[in-house]
């Protein structure tokens, strides 16, 4: 704990085990990166890596995650569950849900999950989470949950940074009028992901998936979405399975499901 903001990070945490144990840097690769391999080394769970900047920040499908200094979030939570390898993405939407009410929490009500791992508000993408999962067997040994918010970012820096893709991106101080407290979103944020991982663990998938539904803005919308090998359905989106697979009702009637891709609505 090395930074103000750490320190008073440590001061407001209301959490059992989440970030208990928090490795802070003022500058790495990729949170994720640092995070495997505490996880390959025995780190418990809820251990917790937390960067003011990444010069690597990792998306999906190796895409970047734009990390400037001094105003996001960029955090990694390690999760060890005791669930088969392909229910993995259940976390993700765990995540998806823990940031929407912590985003929901700081006064900003028209958030909506985008699947599988986009929190939008107003249909931009304020939030992303990027899920590692880590096999022994067909079994879960570790997940790495890295989550990228854009707390503090104005609109000329998110242009500056982001460039083409900025007007499909906003921060929570852009909906706000005025600065979060990153030190509290951090706090919020472990303690809703502790809160909805206990409800996963008491409750089951189905508990996470109904919540997750309810938040999701694509739910019933008709989509077309871009398969990872450069495939491009149309359908409607009517929900999701038990891996958190997205279900696509085609034209012709047949149900298919989605393992990973890009989902616009039409
Ligand atoms: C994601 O990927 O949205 C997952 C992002 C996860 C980032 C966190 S930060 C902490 C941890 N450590 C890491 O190294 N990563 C995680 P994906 O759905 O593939 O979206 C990536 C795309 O979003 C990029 O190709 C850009 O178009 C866009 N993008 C990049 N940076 C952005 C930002 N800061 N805000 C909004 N959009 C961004």
């Amino acid at each position: 704990m090395t930074s103000p903001m750490m320190r008073k990070l440590n001061g407001l945490l209301k959490t059992e085990t989440f970030g208990k144990v928090i490795h802070y840097f003022d500058e790495t690769g990729s949170t994720n990166t640092v995070l495997s391999r505490l996880a390959q080394s025995g780190a418990s769970e809820g251990t917790t890596v937390i960067a003011d900047t990444q010069t690597s920040g990792k998306g999906r499908l190796g895409r970047k995650w734009v990390s400037p200094p001094g105003v996001n979030l960029y955090i990694s939570v390690l999760f060890r569950p005791s669930l088969p390898a392909w229910e993995s993405p259940l976390l993700t939407l765990l995540a998806s849900v823990a940031v929407t009410e912590t985003i929901r929490k700081t006064g900003i009500r028209n958030t909506s999950i985008k699947w599988p791992n986009d929190v939008q508000i107003e249909g931009k993408k304020a939030a992303g989470v990027l899920t590692e999962m880590e096999p022994r067997g067909d079994r879960v040994d570790y997940i790495v949950l890295g989550i990228g918010v854009n707390i503090n970012m104005t609109r000329e820096q998110i242009k500056r940074q982001l460039g083409e893709t900025a007007k499909f991106a906003t921060s929570l101080k852009e909906n706000l009028g005025g600065d979060v407290d990153r030190a509290k979103f951090a706090g919020d944020l472990l303690l809703e992901l502790e809160t909805w991982y206990e409800t996963f663990n008491r409750r089951g998938k189905s508990s996470i998936m109904k919540e997750w539904t309810e938040r999701w803005g694509g739910y019933n919308k008709r989509v077309r979405v871009s398969t990872e090998d450069g495939k491009v359905i149309e359908g409607t989106a009517t929900g999701i399975d038990g891996e958190g697979h997205l279900l696509l009702k085609k034209d012709d009637g047949s149900t298919v499901g989605i393992i990973t891709g890009d989902v616009t609505v039409i």
